[in-house]
């Protein structure tokens, strides 16, 4: 492990400034983000985060599931009051994938991408998936729930098809409480460049972690809808912006995407 990281570890809990500063740990619930937005709309502070040691019920994009073996991965909700419209809400999700690349190639996993907008992978193996919900209040973002996944020392016949871990990755356990303060620190400081109106620096970092470039042809399908086209660039929402054949561009920010080869 790189010593920046040892660092960290030795600090732990104590940088973070907002995500962090309330941790509540529980043994198994059904979905710590169902849990983060329930206590979000009692009025749960900013930065609370939530970890359980496992899910009956992790919860992916459209009901999807995520599956969450007890005790050997991290599940965490954070609860998060940014003042951003609405259609900023899945610049969280960059950020949260920015955060989680830069975790894993610290402990040095190698190959670490990006596939947009929410799953950090190994060599194309899925091993990090992340959840943004946001609620409203009139017309403005009220609260907003970063749930993250990691599977940190499951082998690869507990989890789904084409998902990978740090362990498979590595070759050894880590301990997960060293590894939540770490995962704390980075989306700490991610959280602040994004508060701080610094959102081009986390597109360039999105850039070079993502496995798209500009020119890459691709499809996406999200709700009823599918387009086709060529990846243009990245708005400051995380949105994609794709040019389709009959040259006009649309922005989409979230759905299934496949690579056109
Ligand atoms: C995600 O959705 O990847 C977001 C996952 C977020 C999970 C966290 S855990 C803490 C918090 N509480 C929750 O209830 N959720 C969040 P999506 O892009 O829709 O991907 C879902 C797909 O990932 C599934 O359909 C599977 O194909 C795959 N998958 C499920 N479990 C996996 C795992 N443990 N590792 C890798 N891939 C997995």
């Amino acid at each position: 492990m790189r010593e920046e990281f040892l660092a960290a570890l030795r600090d732990g809990y104590s940088q973070s400034r907002i995500i962090g500063r309330k941790i509540l740990i529980y043994d198994l619930v059904t979905s710590t983000n169902d849990l983060a937005l329930m206590l979000a709309r009692q009025g749960e502070c900013e930065g609370t985060v939530l970890f359980a040691a496992g899910q009956t019920n992790g919860r992916g994009r459209l009901g999807k599931k995520w599956v969450s073996p007890h005790g050997s991965g991290l599940y965490l909700s954070a609860i998060l009051r940014p003042r951003l419209d609405l259609d900023q809400a899945s610049f969280l999700t960059i950020c949260a994938g920015v955060a989680m690349c830069k975790v894993l190639d610290g402990l040095g996993v190698e190959n670490v991408s990006i596939r947009w907008p929410n799953d950090v992978c190994v060599r194309g193996r899925k091993i990090c998936g992340i959840l943004t919900e946001a609620e409203i209040r009139g017309r403005k973002m009220d609260h907003l729930v970063l749930g993250i996944g990691m599977n940190v020392n499951a082998s690869c016949d507990e989890l789904v098809e084409g998902a990978t871990s740090i362990k498979e990755e590595l070759g050894r356990k880590f301990d997960l409480t060293d590894l939540g303060a770490i995962i704390l620190r980075e989306l700490d400081q991610e959280y602040e460049r994004l508060l701080s109106g610094r959102f081009l620096k986390i597109l360039e970092d999105f850039r070079q972690w993502c496995d798209l470039c500009a020119g890459t042809r691709v499809k996406i399908a999200w709700a009823d809808k599918e387009l086709e086209g060529f990846v243009v660039e990245f708005d400051e929402s995380g949105r994609i912006l794709i040019r389709k054949d009959d040259g006009t561009v649309e922005r989409v920010s979230a759905g299934h995407l496949t690579k056109i080869a």
